[in-house]
């Protein structure tokens, strides 16, 4: 029997989704959306209580006090499914940082073509933080030394990674109290793999805490590394004019949809794209030109440096190949859904994969190499041109929305200040006064088994409404993009008076973006800065702040949640939980979620918590905000003292005695 498919409105809150979802269903073809219908999820794998790490089993616990046939209990087995989905995805940045690290060496010494050092800034500080002699020194030789220390990173067996340095130094005493400071990005993945084989590690806290270092290698190693080196090559993201949605393809031109991670063969598309031979290529294949955009963190990395508009978040993907008009889909590594090259076999569409790492059955490959980037971008754009005249019939659905993205902490730092003035006061004022009552980053993925965008846009606008200040990266930011509210001051009417004085006086939009899923680092700095900026406490945990991912999916947002919880956090992931265990039947399955929430908030003062309720989430949210603003003795928060413009203030004043006048514009004078 047939499984009930929800409808279009239940599967995405994107008209552009919904408009590609009925074409899909008119013509038989099926999407995530319709297998996720179709594919009912595993309730005892879900739950975190399988483990199939021998092959003795796989062992299902679902009855109280029983084991696995090597005796494993169901918190060492949550915990150990945990700690390999963790440095699964620590791994994905990470090796994501390392190809970046290798990219830099090869510009330094000349050996990658079409590279150069786009932010010589950014190399220069970054450098000097790492202890790297810059005085006289040219670019090519800094970037040559910073290269090595980061590729050293990777494989480093002693010591503490480089980066932890970059921490408040009270947070980096509990990483060395806990033993959790990683020594080598490789070798806390290893040792997650290792720990977790049959007969290994089989305490849970014990096995957690090395979840909390890998973890930690991710965010402030291998991460952190990805997004210092994409700025120092193509640019530290600025403020630009962006796209998004489906309607940025183009009938008449040559569509291209870059999607994955890595900037490195993204960016040199986007400059062989604008190379004469290849736009006379085009033309001379009957089209108007190339027509660039991209699905994804691939979207993120060329949106916020380039302004090439992104055709999509995680399941537009296939939505975008349904429209007939993509010439080519170019793939390199993470989220690439193995059905596009079944999909694309409806249409014209090409599946090109180019990474080492990732081939798909049926694809065209074409391999990517940094040493000749732009010679094989080149070749990826002709033969997608070449496919031009098999195009048929095109369904593009007419939806897009203006954005503006590209708020690095730099310039973050420098929009507060200016150039001389450069500076997080600001915003650590705007918190202390309660104009902003704090902030929450709302990031990953979507996930077809709820909404698509529904709870990231949800929760981000009843932010606003609180005066909370919205920071998004990775499929949440493209979300809030399609719903044009990452827009300078068009959404202002819908935010808190006291966030809204703040954006009309900075010229902000209230939701900033900040890149991709690997610049979430951009947020610990950030939130590093405000600790250093002072008047905030003296560590992230004290911060009034969280991170949320309502609609997460991939093992890298639970890395992502893991650091983020070490760097003092409150993180809430919407959805299911891998360890939700079924505590009615077996009450030792809720150890590890209590452990990860209130264990890890002894320890480290962030904690993780599952809370697929949109409501409830918003509501812990403000209740961790005001508890964290009350122990900072910080005023609560009260938005009628704000939100009224300068000029309608000074008429209202003008109406009192002078006394009182006086009393309103500088407080009532001292008895
Ligand atoms: Ni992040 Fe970026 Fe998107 Fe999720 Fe996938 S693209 S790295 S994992 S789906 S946010």
């Amino acid at each position: 029997m047939a499984k009930k498919r929800r409808t279009p409105e239940e599967y995405s809150s994107d008209p552009a989704a919904q408009e590609m979802l009925i074409h899909a269903e008119e013509i038989g073809i099926g999407t995530a959306f319709t297998r996720a219908d179709d594919m009912a999820p595993c309730n005892v794998g879900g739950a975190g209580m399988c483990c199939k790490l021998c092959g003795m089993g796989p062992c299902r616990l679902t009855k109280d006090g029983q084991t696995g046939v090597c005796g494993a209990t169901i918190d060492t087995i949550q915990a150990r499914n945990l700690v390999r989905a963790i440095a699964a995805g620590g791994a994905a940045h990470s090796d994501h940082g390392r190809d970046m690290a290798f990219t830099l060496k090869a510009v330094a010494n000349g050996e990658a073509e079409g590279y150069m050092i786009r932010d010589i800034a950014k190399l220069r500080m970054v450098a000097q933080k790492n202890g790297i002699e810059i005085k006289d020194r040219a670019p090519e030789e800094i970037a040559d030394e910073l290269a090595d220390l980061y590729i050293a990173q990777f494989g480093q067996q002693r010591g503490e990674v480089v980066l932890m340095k970059n921490a408040p130094e009270k947070r980096q005493k509990i990483w060395r109290e806990q033993n959790v400071l990683p020594r080598g990005i490789d070798r806390e993945v290893v040792e997650a793999l290792h720990r977790t084989h049959i007969g290994d590690d089989q305490d849970p806290e014990h096995l957690l805490n090395h979840a909390v270092r890998t973890a930690l290698a991710d965010g402030w190693g291998g991460s952190m590394i990805a997004t210092d080196i994409s700025d120092i090559l193509f640019g530290t993201p600025a403020p630009i004019l962006g796209q998004a949605n489906l309607g940025v393809l183009k009938d008449d031109m040559v569509n291209v949809v870059v999607h994955g991670h890595e900037p490195t063969l993204s960016e040199m598309i986007v400059a062989a794209s604008q190379d004469p031979e290849i736009i006379e290529y085009a033309k001379a294949a009957g089209a108007k030109g190339v027509n660039l955009s991209g699905i994804c963190c691939t979207a993120n990395e060329i949106l916020m440096r380039q302004g090439i508009p992104a055709a999509g978040n995680f399941l537009h993907q296939e939505l975008s190949i349904l429209t007939g008009a993509v010439e080519a889909m170019v793939v390199d590594v993470q989220c690439i859904m193995q059905a596009l090259v079944g999909l694309a076999e409806n249409f014209h569409t090409m599946v090109i994969t180019t990474s080492p790492k990732v081939k798909l059955k049926g694809a065209t490959h074409i391999e990517f190499d940094e040493h000749k980037a732009l010679t094989i971008a080149k070749e990826i754009l002709k033969t997608s041109i070449d496919n031009y005249k098999n195009r048929g019939k095109t369904k593009i659905p007419q939806h897009t929305e203006k954005l503006i993205p590209g708020f690095s902490h730099e310039y973050i730092n420098y929009m507060l200040g200016g150039s001389y003035r450069a500076s997080f006061r600001p915003l650590n004022d705007a918190i202390m006064s309660g104009r902003i009552r704090g902030v929450a980053a709302i990031v990953g993925c979507n996930n077809p088994r709820s909404t698509q965008d529904y709870l990231h846009t949800y929760v981000t606008k009843k932010m606003l409404e609180e005066d909370v200040l919205v920071v998004e990266t990775g499929c949440g930011a493209i979300a809030a993009a399609k719903l044009g509210l990452l827009l300078g001051e068009a959404g202002l009417d819908q935010v808190g008076p006291g966030l809204s004085e703040v954006c009309e006086t900075i010229g902000i939009p209230p939701v900033l973006h900040m890149g991709s899923c690997v610049d979430n680092t951009r947020i610990l700095t950030v939130l590093t800065q405000m600790v250093e900026e002072g008047g905030l406490g003296d560590d992230i945990d004290q911060i009034p702040a969280v991170g949320l991912a309502p609609e997460w999916m991939s093992e890298k947002a639970l890395a992502i949640g893991t650091y983020c919880v070490a760097s003092g956090a409150y993180v809430m992931f919407g959805g299911a939980s891998p360890v939700s265990g079924m505590p009615n039947r077996m009450e030792d399955s809720a150890i590890v979620s209590k452990y990860i929430s209130e264990g890890w908030e002894d320890i480290y003062g962030g904690k993780l918590e599952f809370v697929p309720d949109p409501d409830e989430m918003i509501e812990k949210t403000l209740k961790h905000i005001d508890a964290k603003r009350a122990a900072l003795g910080l005023p609560a928060h009260d938005p009628s003292r704000f939100g009224r413009g300068g000029d309608e203030r000074m008429r209202e004043l003008e109406e009192l005695p002078l006394e009182e006048r006086q009393a309103a514009l500088y407080g009532a004078p001292a008895d």
